[in-house]
């Protein structure tokens, strides 16, 4: 059967990753056959990554779980298959033996990671915070909340990325678009071949480094200095916009009188940045009509990250570059929470909020209430999250932990329970994208793979089965089906902003953005208010962490050919192996030479992996791509602490962690 004969479904690419691709599957007898990018999207315009291409692989993977497996002891893969009833049987014995034992359910803890951001898949936090007071596990947000439900209108936020090809200058800052996030790459090089200038800000030598007119090197965590130094440069040549400062802003006397009076000198020596780079930078930024900043999950990953972005924000106010065309602050946010069933990690049915990396701390029999049970669905923590190490062991000592996932993980491994659940092509789902803001409906298109089920249909089936056979009170709602859940999760804050009332409205768009018929001026609310920030005595730890000890900083960004541990079996690149990244001075100084196997090692813990040279990483840097490495075992995530950001947004449950604040001792074996 050729294409044009074949059913044709619309998809999502439901994976964390700015883009949110939409794409049309062929389907021919229950079996998807081709995809193909869906050109009428704004961003992403039809292309696809080649994850993306690699769907149907995925779908079809030999390693795909089939069926729900238990086993008694955890890690020992000892694994039974067993049938749907057989585990909804396992899991309501635990929760009836927790509320015998505890009268409560703060002992049941529900993790959820972000592997697939649909809407469908807040499912499972509504069927938790639907039992009174279970514990919610929160893992690291990674991103700033947002302040608000749509972006600060002060900024530009998000809703017009393709406007960014009208600036004069673009600035990419601690992002690396060219690897994680190509259809932002496409209209970068669209505006640098039409003269707007790219400037790059990035401790290592990336991809997008290589796009970039200027390219400025900095150490890790001292772009607020950066920002301060552009500032002052700004200040004392008059460069600033007074009348938007008058207009929109507040504080700024005060601080632009501690700006004029900061050393300079020692900021530069913080950021050890060349001063030939500097003044290329400063030749650029110059009269620069409209700049657009483009600003990464790269900085965010730092004990005092909001202070850098705080300084970033201050410049784009300085310079009024806010609503005029082709400026703009393009800031990383964590995802919106627009639909009624999410959100519900601040649910006042959650009592107990636990960081995922205190979790050893409440399984400890001394708690009133130690955690006994842990539900885990669209996460990988054993490989992604912080302190691995301490995680294992918490849930060594859990009783039972139930993972749900399409794939064998570390985490999965150390369950008592996997369950097998569907792909993007076997349930319906909505997307709101984090980036773009565009909301796009994911169809059904073939029925799902082998035993696996929906976790909609998983939370109703339990449901149903608590509330026929048990005393154990659930308010969870029961739909008919997956569209008509969907459905009931639209609501009225939707309809200014999107246009969207029922599902129906998303059947005949690939997708709806924000405000896509008038879009209120960015002005209208929100006076910036400008504050100087001084350094904190907690500030300066990642200079004072440089000991003798442990002299590599080592940064373990986000990798072209994987979604943090997802496609890992994919063969895209000889990149796939887990490599340290060295400069080849500083492997020459430790004795090591390319393809030697070495020790990675702090306080933290240690790892073994393969050296490679890299001119990308300057000396006192190393670099691993985060991610998992099934061939080789290294998690490198295990030289990560549970260090957290000393900022906690208010609206967030949790802290961010200091991911990138991490040093190393590197040793030849
Ligand atoms: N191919 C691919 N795409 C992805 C992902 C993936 O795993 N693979 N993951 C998705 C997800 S969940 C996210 S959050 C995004 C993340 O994507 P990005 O926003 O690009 O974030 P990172 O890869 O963490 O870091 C980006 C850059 O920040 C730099 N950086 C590190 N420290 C500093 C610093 O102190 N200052 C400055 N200026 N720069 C610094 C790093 O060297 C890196 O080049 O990507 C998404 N897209
Ligand atoms: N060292 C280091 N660590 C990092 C980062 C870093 O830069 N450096 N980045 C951090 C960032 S920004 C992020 S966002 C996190 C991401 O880390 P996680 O939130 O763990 O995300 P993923 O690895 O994408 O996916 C987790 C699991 O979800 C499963 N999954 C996929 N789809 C579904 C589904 O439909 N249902 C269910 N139940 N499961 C599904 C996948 O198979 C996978 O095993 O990692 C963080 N960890
Ligand atoms: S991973 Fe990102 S770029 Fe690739 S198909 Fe999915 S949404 Fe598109
Ligand atoms: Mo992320």
């Amino acid at each position: 059967m050729n294409r044009g004969q074949m059913q044709k479904f619309r998809h999502v690419c439901p994976r964390n990753c700015p883009s949110s691709c939409t794409m049309t599957s062929y389907i021919d007898n229950n079996e998807v056959k081709h995809i193909t990018g869906d050109p009428t999207h704004p961003y992403t315009m039809g292309r696809l990554c080649a994850k993306g291409f690699s769907y149907i692989e995925q779908n079809n993977h030999k390693d795909r779980l089939k069926y729900p497996y238990y086993q008694k002891v955890k890690g020992s893969g000892d694994f039974q298959q067993i049938t749907w009833q057989k585990a909804y049987e396992l899991i309501i014995n635990q929760l009836e033996s927790i509320q015998r034992q505890f009268n409560s359910f703060l002992p049941l803890a529900f993790y959820k990671g972000t592997g697939n951001i649909g809407i469908h898949h807040d499912v499972t936090e509504k069927f938790f915070s639907s039992l009174p007071n279970a514990s919610r596990v929160i893992g690291a947000p990674n991103l700033l909340n947002r302040p608000e439900k749509f972006p600060p209108l002060w900024q530009k936020g998000l809703t017009h990325l393709e406007e960014i090809t009208d600036a004069s200058h673009i600035v990419i800052w601690g992002a690396n678009p060219a690897v994680s996030d190509i259809h932002l790459t496409s209209f970068l090089i669209k505006a640098k071949m039409s003269g707007v200038q790219i400037i790059v800000i990035d401790p290592l030598y990336t991809k997008t480094a290589e796009l970039a007119d200027v390219f400025i090197q900095l150490r890790p965590n001292t772009d607020k200095d950066l920002a301060y130094i552009i500032m002052q440069a700004l200040l004392e040549e008059n460069n600033h916009d007074p009348s938007f400062i008058k207009q929109h802003t507040s504080g700024f006397t005060q601080f632009s009188n501690l700006l004029r009076s900061m050393d300079k000198g020692m900021a530069v020596k913080r950021c050890d940045i060349p001063t030939e780079a500097l003044e290329q930078l400063f030749a650029s930024l110059k009269n620069a009509e409209a700049i657009s900043y483009v600003v990464g999950a790269g900085l965010q990953k730092y004990v005092n990250y909001q202070e850098s972005i705080q300084a970033i924000e201050s410049l784009a106010a300085i310079r009024g570059d806010v609503d005029k065309k082709g400026a703009g602050l393009f800031l990383k946010y964590h995802r919106p929470t627009l639909f009624s069933n999410q959100n519900t990690e601040t649910s006042s049915n959650h009592t107990r909020m636990v960081q995922l990396n205190e979790l050893g701390y409440y399984t400890t029999p001394n708690q009133s209430y130690p955690i006994d049970m842990l539900w885990i669905s669209c996460g990988n923590p054993l490989v992604q999250e912080v302190d691995p190490a301490s995680l294992k062991k918490a849930m060594a000592d859990i009783s039972f932990v139930v993972t749900v996932d399409r794939f064998m993980t570390p985490t999965a491994h150390m369950s008592n329970l996997i369950l097998p659940t569907t792909s993007h092509f076997e349930e319906m789902d909505i997307i709101v994208n984090t980036w773009h803001q565009q909301i796009a409906l994911n169809e059904a298109a073939i029925s799902p793979y082998f035993d696996s089920k929906s976790e909609w249909n998983i939370m109703t089936d339990l449901a149903l089965q608590l509330k026929a056979k048990t005393q154990i009170l659930t308010d969870f709602p029961i739909y008919e089906s997956e569209e008509a859940y969907l459905n009931a999760q639209l609501n009225d804050e939707l309809f200014e902003p999107y246009n969207i009332n029922h599902i129906d409205n998303l059947k005949f768009h690939s997708s709806i953005g924000l405000y896509e018929t008038e879009r209120p001026s960015m002005l209208k609310s929100n006076q910036f208010h400008f504050n100087f920030s001084s350094e904190l005595e907690e500030d300066i730890r990642s200079y004072k962490l440089r000991t003798k000890e442990y002299p590599f900083w080592l940064l373990t960004p986000h990798h072209p050919y994987t979604l943090n541990s997802q496609f890992h079996y994919l063969k895209l690149s000889d990149e796939k192996e887990a490599t340290i990244g060295i400069h080849p001075e500083m492997a020459a100084r430790l004795n090591i030479v390319e393809g030697d196997i070495v020790r990675v090692f702090n306080e933290q813990g240690a790892i073994q992996i393969k050296a490679v040279y890299s001119h990308r990483v300057p000396k006192d840097i190393v670099m691993i791509y985060q991610g998992w490495y099934p061939d080789t075992y290294v998690t490198v995530n295990t030289l990560i602490s549970g260090w957290k950001s000393h900022f906690k947004d208010p609206s967030s449950p949790s802290h961010g962690f200091a991911f990138y604040d991490t040093f190393v001792n590197v040793e030849k074996i």
